[in-house]
């Protein structure tokens, strides 16, 4: 019997299908949000009650809010990496159902999971599979395609790729049936095409580092106004990316493209695919694929994780104003930490560089300013930053973000965070680009140096010897 993704989704649909409540444990990020907002809304539709926990991780803290109740707990975005914790806690095997896409350990008890990592796909996201789950249940919830696509782009699913792939592009493809979801294939692979004037859009993106334009604002208007292109309107608003005529999008990437070519850079990474949502505001987060996914995000960092829920699920009144300045607050302490790495400056080894942030900063958010930083500071060394825990002092919590360029060398946070956190007696986990651990306070030195040797492993495995 060939024990496909298909047979395993079927498997967990009809698993959902006999419970008579289910209670969902999702993640924050805005992965698990709009998996949660999937499933909720899917079940809802079959009449099952459905209640939902949200955590930030799984850990022996968050687990006290897994109800002891009869319901099915169905965990998304985490669970597979826990399962010793979903066992320690007493629950048994018929009573859970882990819908997961991150690397698992297994326990003592065979619980029940769907994991594309088993299927070896890996650009694949929670919300796809709960999409994939739901749409078994029901044909009808193609509708829910489009939360899919946020999840799957708010984990970066389509970033190496410049575009979803594999199950995750199947997915698109229902939602341009249904009809929410318009693909450009070919476009301006740039953050805020929906809500920036073009040369904010431009400047604040950095993949591919264009020479003048990337990093700088400025640049990229001066740029821009020599193009002979229109970028406000008649009444003096800045136009946004998706609003401008086709010939003037044309005109830009030309000369974005010859602006590379100048410099000696690859091409390739400047368009990519972009996932406009047409039943959606003009000129608002909600627009396309990854703006709504920061929307999410940021409601998730700030603890608020069931007002994004609240947007997917439609609620334009309340719930949507609130995530608005959720998103206004998360760009302001974001740009705040950003500003801090950049002027205190952070310490050079000879693989990483690494900052400590103390507890200035929520350490949901030191990532994200992580990898903001990063393409200001040395690009070439992947960036480490260290936060004080805010509930618990004696743990710190790292963060770690590199990029394409070093990817392609051969460097792998994930397996270098597991691995030094292993030695130090913490944890680690997360993906290739972008990882986080726990460690101990006290071991932070030996820690980082144990990162530094690890990654010079790495870069030396692909022979690339220059940092
Ligand atoms: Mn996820």
């Amino acid at each position: 019997m060939k024990m496909g993704l298909d047979t395993d989704v079927r498997r967990a649909a009809d698993t959902i299908c006999e419970a008579d409540e289910v209670t969902i444990i999702s993640h924050i990020d805005a992965d698990g949000i709009s998996a949660e907002s999937i499933f909720a809304q899917a079940l809802a539709r079959e009449g099952l009650h459905v209640r939902s926990v949200f955590v930030r991780q799984l850990e022996p803290m968050a687990m006290r809010h897994v109800p002891r109740d009869r319901s099915l707990k169905v965990f998304t975005d985490l669970g597979a990496g826990q399962q010793h914790l979903i066992e320690e806690h007493g629950f048994a095997a018929d009573e859970v159902l882990i819908v997961d896409h991150h690397v698992g350990q297994p326990c003592g008890t065979a619980y029940p999971q769907i994991n594309c990592m088993a299927h070896g796909h890996h650009k694949l996201s929670a919300a796809g599979l709960a999409y994939l789950i739901a749409k078994e249940i029901d044909g009808d919830n193609i509708d829910l395609a489009k939360l899919a696509v946020i999840g799957n782009v708010g984990d970066m699913m389509a970033r190496e790729t410049c575009g979803l792939v594999g199950p995750a592009r199947a997915i698109v493809q229902d939602g341009v049936n249904y009809g929410n979801i318009v693909v450009r294939e070919r476009d301006l692979n740039c953050y805020g095409i929906s809500t920036r004037p073009v040369h904010i859009c431009l400047g604040y993106s950095n993949d591919p580092f264009i020479d003048g334009i990337s990093n700088n604002a400025g640049g990229a208007l001066r740029f821009l106004q020599q193009l002979n292109v229109r970028l406000k309107t008649d009444e003096g608003r800045w136009l946004v990316w998706e609003e401008l005529p086709f010939e003037d999008k044309r005109t830009i990437i030309s000369a974005l493209v010859q602006q590379l070519v100048a410099h000696g850079k690859e091409t390739d990474r400047l368009l990519g695919e972009v996932y406009l949502f047409p039943d959606e505001p003009e000129r608002t987060p909600l627009r396309n694929a990854s703006e709504y996914a920061t929307l999410l995000n940021a409601c998730g960092r700030w603890a608020k994780p069931r007002v994004g829920s609240s947007v997917c699920r439609g609620d334009r009144g309340t719930a949507y104003r609130e995530a608005e300045y959720m998103l206004g607050h998360h760009r302001a302490i974001i740009r705040e930490l950003l500003q801090y790495i950049l002027e205190t400056g952070v310490t050079e080894l000879s693989h990483l560089q690494y900052i400590h942030t103390g507890n200035r900063f929520p350490d949901t958010i030191v990532g994200i300013g992580a990898g903001m930083a990063l393409s200001r500071l040395n690009w070439r060394k992947p960036i480490l930053v260290m936060s004080a825990m805010v509930d618990d002092p004696q743990v710190t919590k790292v963060s770690m973000r590199t990029n394409e360029w070093a990817l392609a060398r051969g460097v792998d946070l994930q397996h270098a965070l597991v691995r030094a956190a292993r030695e130090t007696g913490g944890a680690g986990g997360g993906h290739r680009i972008a990882a986080g651990a726990y460690i101990p306070k006290d071991v932070e030195e030996e820690f980082v140096g144990c990162v530094n040797r690890i990654l010079e492993q790495q870069f030396a495995s692909k022979g690339a010897h220059h940092c």
